[in-house]
């Protein structure tokens, strides 16, 4: 425990070249691969050559980065209709590793790497752990699973490629998690926010924050805010950093954000982003919120053109504070489909969590979004826990505070909710990705 004060702080990179070059020498950097990537696709895959024989575009009219918006889409559901295999643009024995992610319901997606792809997707986590101050010298605890989820890899082949030195924990146990990581000595983890949050109240529980060694901790995987890391920080005594990644793209080590937390640095010499209105496609402009959509600009096992990730976000490409020229992608705000529409207003888990922890410690960020349907009316019920300091067995007490819960939320959702308060540690902790919402409407 070591948290690094902004002003103390001393910038590193793990590619100085590419993390700050300039826009134009990006441009055509991105150009030249672009070009390529497309005439590989059309050649090798056959769904992107029928997709472009469609909108009657050859790989000649792309000539550069300017002409990406003539590409076709990819979505989730092209990536399931050919599943597993069919969008290889290499024979399958060149495949080096497979990773995917489980939706709710069917099938997984899967993405396919090969051994070039896994050594980037390496050298892309390593760019990150280096943002955030780490050497050769850490040691980092994985507590994101390992498995076919990217998480643990993820990290895992980021510690490899800087040379520290790797804890493969996977996730759960936590008190088992909180003794291995006080006794090798770990210097940073690695989880998602959910978890960091709840290993961090054990921690604290236990007595332990102080024999701890870590400074730092690298979360991602799902939606969290400012709030949320600036809670973490202050109990572990770190820094957090965020990370963001999918396994159609690449796992964890797609964008990460630095000290100056103004949001995540994109690696777009591989994974190129655009912004785009989801309703009509259209290009956003800087600062605007729209989703977003990747190309992979080197990938050779499983290449995307304009991948849809749902993930809704803002861009920003001014040079941020640490020196870095990458576009910087916001915080999240939620996914097209997390997001809930309650009596006709859009409602993203994220807002309940800045609202709760705008409060000043009386209710704990752990928290459950339920939706029903009465009388064909839609119907929000938060469930909060208290925390142990504030909770009461006072009736009175408790009611306060469930309306002054509701008015905060009500403020900053546009929307009243009805407020169910819970003892402390009664909400589920999850150990991989938290769900916040329960959708009972049957939409
Ligand atoms: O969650 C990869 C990952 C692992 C990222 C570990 C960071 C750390 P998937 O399982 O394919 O991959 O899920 C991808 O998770 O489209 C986002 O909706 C969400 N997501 C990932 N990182 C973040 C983040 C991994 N930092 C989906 N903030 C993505 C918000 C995130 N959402």
């Amino acid at each position: 425990m070591a948290k690094v004060l902004l002003q103390d702080w001393k910038e590193q990179y793990r590619d100085k070249k590419i993390e700050c070059m300039s826009r134009d020498e990006m441009s055509a950097l991105q150009s030249e691969r672009l070009v390529k990537q497309v005439k590989n696709v059309y050649e090798n895959v056959s769904f992107y050559r029928k997709k472009m024989e469609e909108l009657g575009v050859e790989p000649g009219d792309i000539k550069g980065i300017e002409d990406i918006h003539k590409l076709p889409f990819t979505t989730k559901e092209d990536l399931r209709d050919h599943y597993p295999f069919g969008l290889l643009a290499v024979p399958r024995e060149k495949i080096a590793r497979v990773q995917g992610t489980s939706g709710t319901t069917g099938k997984l997606t899967l993405a396919a790497y090969t051994e070039k792809d896994v050594k980037t997707w390496g050298e892309c986590v390593a760019r990150g752990l280096v943002m955030a101050g780490l050497t050769s010298e850490d040691r980092i605890h994985v507590c994101y699973g390992y498995g076919l989820f990217t998480g643990g890899m993820g990290l895992d082949l980021g510690a490899q490629a800087l040379g520290a030195m790797a804890i493969p924990m996977s996730s759960g146990n936590t008190k088992r998690q909180l003794m291995c990581m006080e006794d090798f000595g770990a210097t940073a983890f690695g989880c998602t926010p959910s978890y960091a949050m709840y290993l961090a109240e054990a921690a604290k529980e236990a007595g332990i924050v102080d024999r701890l060694q870590i400074k730092a901790s690298i979360n991602g995987a799902e939606p969290w805010t400012d709030e949320m890391r600036l809670k973490i920080e202050e109990t572990l005594n770190i820094n957090t950093f965020d990370i963001y990644g999918l396994c159609e793209i690449t796992g964890p080590g797609v964008a990460m954000d630095c000290i100056h937390h103004k949001g995540l640095h994109v690696y777009e010499d591989h994974f190129y982003p655009e912004i785009l209105n989801p309703a009509d496609q259209s290009t956003c402009a800087d600062g605007e919120t729209g989703e977003l959509v990747f190309t992979t600009l080197t990938k050779e096992g499983m290449p995307l053109l304009r991948y849809r990730t749902k993930d809704l976000t803002s861009i920003y490409r001014d040079t941020c504070e640490c020196g870095r020229t990458l576009p910087r992608i916001q915080k999240f705000t939620g996914r097209t489909d997390d997001m809930k529409v309650i009596r006709g207003v859009n409602v993203f888990p994220t807002q309940v969590e800045a609202a709760l922890l705008s409060m000043g410690g009386q209710v704990a960020p752990h928290y459950l979004l339920i939706v029903d349907r009465e009388n064909n009316l839609d119907v929000l019920t938060v469930m909060v826990e208290v925390t142990e300091e504030y909770f009461s067995d006072e009736i009175r007490k408790m009611e306060a505070l469930k309306e002054k819960v509701g008015a905060v939320l009500k403020q900053a959702l546009g929307v009243s909710v009805r407020v169910k308060l819970v003892e402390p540690k009664t909400i589920q902790r999850s150990e991989g990705k938290a769900k916040r919402v329960i959708d009972n409407r049957n939409l």
